[in-house]
């Protein structure tokens, strides 16, 4: 495997959500998933996060885990209905105590806390005021953001303000494959603008502590025509547009996309753009965090709804299903690392100012074999592995990975159906078994240490 470079963390990532559970405890507010859930037929087999791991009750003995697991950096969420009940105004310092105690544990054992301060979890108070449709939401989260920033601050000095906005905004509102459910064209693109809004507003709110570095967290990963026909590249360039322009302009180049008017038209009229947003919205960053998991196969088709003016931001003309004779993951994901690598290089190229990157995410699901043997997602992980050393070797300056997950978890739309986990969770009992993968990483990991340390 290429070398990684010296200070490379090696790191595990879960969220709020999908692991705690214990969700009316110490007075944590109800969050648009909760919600969700309730609804029959929104998540498989009737799932919900009301219980999860239960890492809430059990956080001690999961961070012991994490300690033998030897990683440098754990990537977690904060639950804004834990901070904030009601999404403003009065503070829940029960919610704020369970972080601080997580952090400090971490600290203990000398693991990195990685914080994102938003994975999906909005209170739902501010979604009966319009959720992330409504430009106020954004000033509330900047508000929510100091309050947590003040509170760790102390300890903690990487800062992720969002979670692949594009799932938040697009999947939730428009696709409503996510909470809250919407399906919507004008909706769901005003909800993606203001997420980088609220995005812009609480890194300048953050800001001033010398040592902290503040990014965002991004899905990526390549928009591939499934024929070089002018058609299909032309389906390719919108779903890009969708899935990866229309944050990466803003974020970090301080535009809109060229063909962002055109692609939506009678969709939206834009009137959730003011002025001086773009400025806030490109913000100078210390990181990005890319979650990679599979190669996109875009082919043209027609609009499902022929009409832009009921028409979902989904619906921009293409077919996703056509995929190429590769293995793929219980999921149906095609496994294909190269399409990392592609993903790095491409977004350097693309912008000249590109803050240094993380990998964020990376990960898989497979059938459980007998023991726990996951051999193959080791072999997805190494896989991707070499696949990031490659976009290294190729200049970019990478600082770190995070597989996903630490442990099994609420796969939102799906449920506990399919597990991420380098650690299996028993859901009946809660007991946690490291699975061939954990210890392979553990190995892994302690390898690439010796490995720095020989060559100082
Ligand atoms: C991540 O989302 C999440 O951050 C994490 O919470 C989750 O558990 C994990 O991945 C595993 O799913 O098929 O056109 O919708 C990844 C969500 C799934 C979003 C794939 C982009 C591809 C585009 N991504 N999706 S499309």
């Amino acid at each position: 495997m290429t070398d990684f470079p010296q200070g490379f963390r090696w790191g595990v990532a879960t969220s709020a959500y999908q692991i705690e559970g214990a969700v009316d405890a110490d007075g944590r507010g109800p969050s648009i998933w909760d919600a969700f859930g309730a609804v029959p037929g929104a998540v498989a087999g009737g799932d919900t996060g009301a219980v999860a791991c239960d890492h809430y009750h059990r956080m001690p003995e999961d961070v012991a885990l994490l300690g033998e697991l030897g990683v440098d950096a754990y990537r977690f969420s904060v639950a804004w209905p834990r901070v904030q009940p009601t999404g403003s105004g009065r503070v829940e310092p029960r919610g704020l105590a369970f972080y601080s105690r997580l952090v400090d544990q971490l600290l203990e054992r000398g693991i990195e806390p990685f914080l994102t301060l938003y994975h999906w979890d909005l209170p739902q108070a501010l979604e009966e005021l319009g959720g992330w449709r409504s430009r106020d939401t954004a000033l509330r989260f900047a508000e929510y953001a100091t309050v947590v920033h003040d509170a760790l601050g102390d300890r903690v000095s990487k800062w992720t303000t969002f979670n692949e906005p594009y799932v938040s905004s697009i999947v939730g509102y428009g696709e409503g494959r996510h909470a809250p459910g919407a399906r919507e064209g004008h909706g769901s693109l005003a909800a993606a603008h203001h997420l980088m809004v609220a995005h812009g507003l609480a890194v300048e709110a953050m800001r001033g502590t010398p040592g902290h570095q503040f990014g965002i967290v991004l899905n990526q990963s390549p928009s591939t025509p499934v024929t070089s026909s002018e058609a299909d590249v032309a389906a390719a360039r919108r779903h890009d547009l969708l899935l990866r322009r229309q944050f990466t302009e803003p974020l970090f180049a301080g535009r809109y996309p060229e063909d962002y008017a055109e692609t939506f038209a009678g969709v939206t009229d834009l009137s959730f753009r003011k002025d001086g947003d773009l400025a806030l919205i490109s913000t100078p960053l210390d990181y990005v965090g890319i979650n990679y998991y599979y190669r996109q196969h875009v082919a043209d088709a027609p609009h499902r709804d022929p009409d832009p003016a009921t028409r979902t931001s989904i619906d921009i003309g293409i077919d996703t299903t056509r995929l190429p004779d590769v293995p793929r993951t219980a999921m149906n994901w095609p496994v294909e690392p190269a399409g990392l690598t592609e993903t790095l290089v491409g977004l350097k190229e693309r912008y000249p100012d590109l803050p240094p990157v993380y990998v964020t995410e990376n990960g898989c699901v497979y059938p459980d074999r007998p023991g726990f043997d996951d051999q193959d997602r080791i072999e997805y992980l190494r896989a991707h592995l070499a696949a990031a050393g490659d976009a290294v070797a190729a200049g970019v300056d990478l600082r770190g990975y995070f597989v996903w997950s630490f442990l099994d978890n609420f796969e939102w739309a799906h449920g506990y159906k399919h597990r991420f986990g380098l650690v299996h969770v028993d859901y009946e009992t809660l007991v946690r078994t490291p699975r061939a993968s954990f210890h392979w990483y553990r190995d892994l990991v302690a390898e690439q240490r010796a490995k720095v340390s020989a060559a100082r």
